[in-house]
């Protein structure tokens, strides 16, 4: 079983395709990686972002599907509206079912895309979107709505669900999240008070991937991801995710 990350790379591992990468192998589902972006950046703060030509990302997208299928992919950091039309092409030309993350913001308050994404994702890339997977402050922008409380979140996801499926993630609302799959759904969570953060956006959409990937449907997909990010960052440690709790007395 095999998956595909779309998404930039972050040298401390932590987020990003290597995060993503670790995230699938926790699920046992392959992992492949296409890369849109280097960054240069800590848990701290991102000091460097060097955009990759959209050209060059067709062709590893090419390399990868010419060798094998794969049916379910995500998306991280997509960072310019040239690289969205890109992998926007490559969707519809593969068939492939995207989950979305719409990255605008490292959890360190760096940019790591630019101005007016939210508006170029709604265009090119959420009508074709299996699911997309905002935080609030991403919800906000694509939806337009100011999210304080839960209700905000109900009334942004039934917005967005006009374009595609979505899951409003709660780390800011209690740990609740808001699934939009045709019908509302509010899913309780637990919000772990840790600094080890870095990256929960990240392996939260690789672990919908993954667990599609083995036959679950939507809010079964969501709910055991939601699961698995909260012990990731329970037993998380350098400022960012341990996906290999199941293992865990091998990392801790
Ligand atoms: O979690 C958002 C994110 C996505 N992609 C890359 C990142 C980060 C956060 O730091 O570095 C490459």
């Amino acid at each position: 079983m095999t998956a595909m990350t779309i998404a930039g790379f972050d040298p401390t591992g932590g987020a990003g395709i290597l995060n993503d990468i670790k995230t699938f192998s926790a699920f046992g589902i392959y992992g492949t990686a296409v890369i849109t972006a280097l960054t240069a950046q800590n848990v701290n703060k991102v000091t460097g972002i060097m955009p990759i030509d959209p050209d060059f990302i067709e062709k590893q997208i090419d390399a990868v599907l010419e060798q094998e299928k794969i049916e379910f992919v995500k998306t991280g950091m997509l960072y310019s509206e040239e690289i969205i039309k890109t992998v926007s092409k490559k969707v519809k030309e593969y068939n492939l079912k995207v989950v979305v993350d719409p990255v605008m913001i490292a959890g360190s308050g760096g940019f790591l895309s630019k101005k007016d994404i939210a508006k170029s994702l709604k265009k090119y890339l959420l009508p074709f979107t299996t699911i997309t997977t905002p935080n609030i402050h991403e919800a906000q922008e694509i939806s337009g709505i100011k999210i304080e409380k839960i209700e905000d979140s109900i009334k942004a996801a039934q917005k967005i669900g006009k374009i595609c499926n979505v899951v409003i993630t709660g780390g800011h609302l209690e740990g609740t999240d808001v699934l939009y799959d045709g019908s509302i759904k509010v899913i309780e969570g637990e919000l772990i008070k840790s600094d080890n953060v870095h990256g929960s956006g990240c392996s939260y959409s690789a672990a919908i991937v993954a667990s599609l990937v083995k036959g679950s449907d939507l809010e079964t997909a969501v709910k055991e991801a939601g699961e698995f990010v909260n012990k990731s960052i329970k037993y998380g440690m350098k400022g960012t995710l341990n996906q290999f709790w199941k293992f865990s007395d091998l990392f801790i």
